[in-house]
């Protein structure tokens, strides 16, 4: 299904519909009114950085540098109700399981530090010096290799260069983070194409470039800020050519609620010029198929003599593995490529004749490409068409993974990975004169194995929803709840804490909207966006509870409390000034980092130097790299002899970030009042003799023995290829097998579940 003219769709994103949405969650979160007005420091220079998405934070900010879902997380953290102690004495652990995970963060902000009790089934509170000595004694009998220190996203730069420090200085690398599920298929499939594992535009490119490819990201709900760049430059007539199997409005249509004037008149900006919805895993086809187009008319341009289509002295000078690309693309059939992408020829040379007008084109893309069985391969179609004329390390041009995670992508930046080659060891050896660790740790989903195995005996969560978030519920769940420890720093309560270790301990800590205090006045934190640049924040508002401490508090006393003389850096120093924590990033990463403290208040940040942007290749060859696609189709496992195969991808709604269910409502999709939906196109509904609004159970096809099935879904005809299905994460995470990832850079493969109706 193709439309390369210009779309209507009746809901803009944005508009109206957004600002009743920031009233209502303002209004359920009981925000105080002096409280909803530090939505105006949101993502200013002197503020602090959004908690929802990674998205840049412009050097001249829009009066409102919010948008719906930044407030909505806003809210969600300054919410005015609290989880307190006393809640506990209500409740067992074994009726909250029954919970909803909506209802679980509903509750409120956690107060204070607590165990798990074994007696009561019930969390109760303990003393911080309790919690630290009680976590350090079963770390020091623990072998550190069975234990696996997780990050979300959202922990700053310093919380997160301490974490790491301390799991190193523990004994293991086994970091895995969030961006393992995520943009991991980026870090591999990027870093082996141009040399670097993240995205190489900036703010500025959106003012230079003259066309932008969309793959795979839902730009009006997950990075809605980005649409003002959109917007601005679809105002100076930039084409937008989107590729996605579902109508997702935001990539549609877009009236800006902070302008009056588009407020006030029916005025919306047209984003897409083009929306191809393709099948979900058809990328690799559908690229393959638009490079086919440029190289042919190269050929024939070649042939008779006039001026090349391709960029032949950039590919001369700067990749390699060209010639062999171009050969399978040629001798690709079109009838291979249409079956494999749902697109017809048509549409893809569409595509291809407006690239080829471009001089400088950018393509941003999301979970749609990287969270696939052939993830990384994805992702290297797409550069191999940015190569194709040049698109890489010129203004205006180049690949922009949007991120998830407000600070997911400098985490890693500052040393949380499980590999040990991406850690500057040696570095960190010499800064603090101590052995760290050269084995390979565990990535997310081989850290779930080894739980699973029984290998892995403790984990401590920095955030996150693991037995939520992770695939194949099945057998994940149990294996946590075999676990020897857990230890939770949350904000909220989620079921990865109900469902504990035998020893569990749920510490609260602070968001980084709030004043973070310490005996030597308020300190600042920082975090990289998605465009590579680092930006500090401010605390705004008061902490939620006298009893909740800051993330690098909390690390740091359970790191010297285990270490013991082991502890090297002065981690108490470090945890009452943050700005010394920064003086030894800088000390381990000068390149990126000198002068952190100064430039970290940068309006709009500093970047971090990339060679990929001047050209410099830090490849294995020393050249940008064209790839040679293995196979068009995406996923071994989608099981030919299975004439009733549906291929499920998961989704985010409007209203929940990740696990964090803000309410039931998907208001662009028209979904109210459940999440427990599938949609489905009308000719599979009529097909399997469906109907709308019954409900079915869907089954995964898989032959390892294991039964996976959710049921109670809800049929809802919906826009979207016939053969593919969509239903929420995560609730359908249960149908997805753990060992169902993307090969080599294991991000479990959410897009693209076989499942069948039963
Ligand atoms: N409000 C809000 N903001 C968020 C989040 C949130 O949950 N809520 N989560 C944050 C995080 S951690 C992340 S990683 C990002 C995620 O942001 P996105 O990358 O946008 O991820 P998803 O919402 O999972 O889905 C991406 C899109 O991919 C499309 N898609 C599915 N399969 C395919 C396919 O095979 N090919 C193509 N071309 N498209 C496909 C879907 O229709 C959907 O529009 O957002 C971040 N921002
Ligand atoms: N099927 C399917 N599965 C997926 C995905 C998908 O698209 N489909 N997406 C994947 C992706 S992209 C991601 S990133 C993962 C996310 O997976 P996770 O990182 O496991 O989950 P989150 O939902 O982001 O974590 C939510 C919890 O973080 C805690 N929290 C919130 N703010 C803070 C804070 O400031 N500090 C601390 N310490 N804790 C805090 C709260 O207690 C909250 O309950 O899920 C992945 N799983
Ligand atoms: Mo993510």
């Amino acid at each position: 299904m193709s439309n390369t003219k210009a779309p209507s769709y009746p809901f803009a994103s944005g508009g109206w519909g957004s600002l009743k949405a920031v009233a209502t969650i303002v209004t359920q979160e009981k925000v105080p009114l002096k409280d909803s007005a530090i939505l105006l420091k949101q993502n200013k220079p002197d503020g602090f950085m959004c908690v929802s998405c990674s998205w840049a934070k412009p050097a001249d900010p829009h009066v409102f540098e919010f948008c719906e879902s930044g407030a909505k997380a806003t809210a969600w953290d300054t919410t005015a109700k609290r989880m307190t102690p006393a809640f506990f004495e209500l409740h067992t652990v074994k009726s909250l399981l029954n919970w909803h995970d909506h209802d679980l963060e509903e509750a409120g902000r956690l107060t204070a530090p607590m165990r798990y009790d074994a007696a009561t089934d019930k969390y109760v509170e303990i003393s911080w010096e309790e919690a630290f000595s009680g976590i350090a004694r079963e770390l020091n009998a623990l072998d550190p290799e069975s234990v696996v220190f997780y990050t979300s996203g959202r922990a700053s730069l310093e919380t997160a260069y301490m974490y790491q420090l301390f799991a190193r200085m523990y004994g293991c690398n086994n970091l895995p983070d969030s961006s393992n599920m995520c943009h991991e298929s980026t870090s591999v499939g990027l870093k082996e194409a141009i040399g670097v594992g993240v995205g190489t535009i900036t703010l500025e490119d959106f003012g230079k470039t003259d066309l932008m490819f969309f793959f795979g990201q839902n730009v009006g709900q997950n990075s809605p800020r980005m649409l003002h760049q959109l917007q601005d430059a679809r105002k100076r007539g930039v084409p937008i050519i989107t590729f996605n199997p579902l109508r997702e409005p935001g990539l549609v249509s877009f009236a800006n609620p902070q302008s009056p004037v588009e407020m006030l008149t029916p005025a919306q900006t047209q984003i897409s010029t083009q929306y191809h919805q393709l099948k979900a895993g058809g990328d690799t086809a559908a690229i393959v198929g638009i490079c086919k187009a440029v190289i042919e008319a190269d050929d024939g341009a070649k042939a008779e003599g006039m001026q090349r289509v391709l960029d032949t002295a950039f590919i001369e000078e700067h990749t390699t593995g060209f010639e062999e690309f171009a050969a399978c693309a040629r001798a690709t059939e079109w009838t291979a490529i249409e079956r494999y992408s749902g697109l017809s020829r048509a549409s893809l040379l569409d595509a291809a004749n407006e690239y080829m007008r471009a001089n400088a084109v950018m393509a941003h893309y999301g979970m749609g490409l990287t969270q696939h069985r052939l993830g990384v391969q994805n992702v290297r179609m797409l550069v191999n068409l940015l190569l194709l004329r040049g698109n890489v390390g010129k203004p205006g041009a180049g690949p922009s993974p949007i991120r998830g995670h407000s600070n997911v992508q400098g985490q890693r930046t500052v040393g949380i990975t499980e590999k040990p080659e991406l850690a500057p060891l040696d570095q960190l050896a010499k800064q603090f004169s101590f052995e760290p660790p050269r084995k390979k740790g565990l990535n997310t989903v081989e850290a779930m194995e080894a739980a699973v195995k029984g290998t892995v005996k403790a984990v401590f969560n920095l955030g996150g929803n693991l037995v939520r978030s992770v695939p194949d519920r099945i057998q994940t769940e149990p294996a946590w709840a075999r676990l020897r420890l857990t230890i939770n720093v949350a904000t909220k309560l989620n079921r990865s804490h109900l469902v504990h270790g035998e020893i569990s301990y749920i510490l609260p800590c602070l968001s980084r909207i709030e004043y973070h205090r310490t005996a030597l006045g308020d300190q600042a934190v920082s975090m990289e966006d998605s465009t590579g640049c680092m930006h500090g924040s401010r605390g705004v508002t008061e902490p939620a509870s006298d009893k909740a401490r800051p993330e690098q508090y909390i690390v740091a006393r359970i790191a010297k409390a285990t270490l013991g003389e082991r502890a090297k850096g002065d981690w108490d120093a470090w945890c009452n000034d943050y700005s010394l924590v920064r003086d030894e990033i800088a000390k381990t990463y000068p390149e990126t980092f000198w002068n952190f403290n100064e430039r970290m208040w940068e309006p709009g940040g500093f970047h971090r130097p990339l060679p990929a942007c001047h050209r410099e290749w830090k490849t294995k060859s020393g050249k940008a790299e064209f790839l040679t696609p293995q196979s068009l189709g995406e996923d071994p496992d989608m099981p030919e002899k299975f004439p009733d195969a549906l291929r499920l991808m998961t989704l985010r709604s409007d209203s929940q970030f990740n696990t964090t269910i803000y309410n039931l409502e998907d208001r662009f999709r028209g979904v109210k009042g459940s999440r427990m939906v599938v949609l489905m196109n009308k000719a599979d509904i009529a097909k399997r003799n469906l109907r709308e609004g019954q409900k079915i159970t869907l089954q995964t096809i898989a032959d390892d023995g294991i039964d996976r099935r959710l049921g109670s879904l809800e049929v809802k005809a919906y826009e979207i290829p016939e053969g593919c299905i969509g239903g929420y994460y995560p609730e359908c995470n249960v149908l997805l097998p753990l060992w169902q990832y993307a090969e080599d850079s294991k991000v479990p493969a959410a897009k693209s579940i076989p499942v069948r109706v039963v």
